[in-house]
């Protein structure tokens, strides 16, 4: 018996077959029963797999659901798959399952699409709207050709996962929206992006209400909302304009914390959590812990999170560990690490000014950076090679860092300005400015902006390189990758991570939301080998230097703790610290 088998997937698979069934055209009271049966189920307040297990019981005391879907689901608990939608499946063009995403377009219309035009992707069908072929069909007018293109743009971003950043912003202004509903007494984001993972697929929106109706109301009446996939009793799916959709759950006050750890995640947390479960008797799902006694369930914990850990004896995980890697041998260790904060950032080691491609000026720069909080800043302008960043060559470089030593006189103790260059590392090997000169700065990061396109070993050969320069104290941005747009480069990032431990380098996290590399795991690797990181925002502008609790919480999810992380220190500390590479 497959435990993975939720009511909500049952509901979900029978909805897929309604789908298909009605593109079929088939008989209209059939796919109105699974369409009705998938609403009941969701909203069961009991497993349909606990209600299977009891033999005293059958599943066609539900009202809507009869034989044959009892059956139905007794196959898909089992099985884990049912039969019928493969079959389906196999007879219809599975690009076609693309058409019912756009808005408002339905199965019956992407039916007329299909036989009579032969529109079985999305691509088709743009053009067929383009060239005036979908006005001519029966149902069809003009204005919804227009409509259709607008959904198609819908639909295709739909199948993006987006950037943590862009999540963020839309869930604020969600909140925002929500929060004036005055039925709501708690609130709560779940999912990936309370986890902090570098992308969303879509936002978990959870609330404790006894007004699930007025709830719904407001959040189907959400900022640039497209489309309400879903309304049942207690859970509603909307797509945004921006093609992200977001599931809400509308739970009693005494299931909130379960629901909470429930729908935070990830999926492979919650198995491990359940069978450990199980090990000490006790059941647990949305709904809360618990243990059977005389053979009728007993409602244990439920409205905290911290509740539901601590009935198995287990701390409150921070949301970003909990991805099934080390958090549970942590715990049994009583060794959960005391994750980094922003407030633990002493200081920024990598931003630009007007000297090359920033917006600001190192005055201005400085000045932000001190009304942030920050003690120290390094400006790291790009080399010469950054011709279209108007990059330093030796003399530029040597005046900036004049005009450094003098702002730093005039500033007095409590604020360092740290004279930095970002270097590039050119295609051909070498930095692109002589040791020499590296070696009147304080701070020398080496980057790769050329010759991304190079081997794994050109690359690597690179990279190693400027980790045995005594002057360079830290790879910047060490992947290259730029989430969404552009693959990481070609690196053996073993070999990275062990030259920079040889040679008492450190390695940066790039703050910048599109860049966050190293990632979660590379994080994990640095401190594992004890590999200080660096996190830095590579701002280009004043608000440039807002984005470092991007880097923040991707350090948090790599398990990364304010000692695991160099700029949590004063600067003098730092110094200390890439001195011993420097010998
Ligand atoms: P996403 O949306 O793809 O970025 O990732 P998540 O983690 O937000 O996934 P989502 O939205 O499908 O589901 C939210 C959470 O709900 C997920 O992290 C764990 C929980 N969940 C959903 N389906 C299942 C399931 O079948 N089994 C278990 N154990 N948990 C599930
Ligand atoms: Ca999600
Ligand atoms: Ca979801
Ligand atoms: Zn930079």
């Amino acid at each position: 018996m497959t435990t993975s088998m939720t009511n909500s997937r049952i509901a979900e698979t029978f909805e897929q077959v309604a789908d298909l069934l009605e593109f079929q055209g088939s008989n209209p009271f059939r796919i109105r029963a699974y369409r009705n049966s998938a609403r009941t189920i969701r909203d069961l307040p009991e497993l349909i797999s606990t209600i299977l297990a009891d033999k005293n019981r059958k599943l066609t005391e539900i009202d809507g659901i009869g034989k044959d879907l009892a059956q139905k689901c007794e196959q898909l608990v089992q099985e884990g798959a049912l039969e019928q939608l493969q079959e389906l499946r196999e007879q219809i063009p599975s690009t076609v399952l693309d058409l019912l995403r756009i808005p408002d377009l339905g199965p019956k219309k992407a039916k007329v699409l299909y036989a009579d035009l032969g529109i079985t992707t999305l691509e088709q069908l743009r053009v067929a709207c383009e060239e005036g072929q979908v006005r001519q069909l029966k149902g069809f007018a003009s204005k919804t050709e227009q409509s259709i293109l607008h959904g198609i743009e819908i639909a295709e971003q739909a199948n993006q996962r987006i950037k943590w950043v862009k999540a963020d912003e839309i869930a604020q202004r969600l909140v925002e929206h929500l929060r004036a509903c005055a039925s709501i007494q708690r609130l709560e984001l779940a999912g990936s992006y309370r986890r902090g993972t570098e992308t969303v697929g879509d936002l978990d929106v959870l609330v404790v209400s006894d007004k699930s109706d007025e709830v719904m109301d407001r959040f189907g009446d959400a900022p640039d909302i497209a489309q309400v996939i879903a309304r049942g009793e207690t859970k509603m799916s909307i797509r945004l304009t921006t093609g992200l959709s977001v599931d809400l759950r509308v739970v009693p006050k005494e299931s909130f914390g379960a629901a909470l750890q429930y729908f935070t995640g990830s999926k492979s947390h919650n198995v491990a959590l359940r069978g450990m479960a199980k090990k000490q008797g006790l059941k647990i799902n949305e709904y809360g812990v618990f243990r059977t006694e005389n053979g009728k369930e007993k409602y244990v914990a439920g409205g905290e999170e911290t509740d539901v850990y601590a009935c198995l004896s287990l701390p409150l995980f921070p949301p970003e560990l909990r991805e099934a890697r080390r958090e549970f041998e942590w715990a049994a260790q009583d060794a959960v690490p005391r994750l980094i904060e922003l407030s633990d950032i002493q200081g920024d080691l990598h931003v630009h000014t007007t000297a090359t491609d920033g917006k600001a000026s190192l005055e201005e720069m400085v000045a932000a950076a001190k009304s942030r909080g920050l003690s120290y800043l390094a400006i790291t302008d790009h080399s010469q090679r950054v011709s279209m960043a108007r990059g330093l060559n030796a003399e530029r470089l040597l005046k900036q860092w004049q005009e450094i030593d003098r702002l730093n006189e005039s500033l007095g103790p409590e604020f360092n300005i740290i004279k930095g260059l970002e270097c590039d590392i050119l295609e051909s090997g070498p930095l692109d400015l002589p040791d020499d000169v590296l070696a009147q700065g304080d701070w020398i990061i080496a980057s790769i902006h050329y010759g991304q396109n190079q081997s794994r070993q050109q690359i690597t050969d690179r990279i190693l390189g400027a980790l045995e320069n005594p002057f360079v104290s830290a790879i910047a941005h060490p992947t290259g990758r730029l989430i969404n747009r552009r693959e990481p480069y070609e690196v053996d990032m073993e070999q990275v991570l062990a030259a920079a431990k040889q040679h008492g380098k450190l390695l940066e996290l790039n703050a910048n939301p599109a860049r966050l590399d190293l990632n979660d795991i590379h994080c994990a690797v640095a401190k594992a080998q004890g590999i200080p990181v660096v996190i830095n925002t590579d701002a280009h502008s004043e608000s440039g230097l807002d984005t470092m609790r991007y880097g923040v919480l991707q350090a948090r999810r790599g398990g990364l703790t304010k000692e695991s992380v160099a700029n949590t220190r004063p600067w003098r500390e730092v110094h200390k610290l890439i001195g011993a590479g420097k010998s």
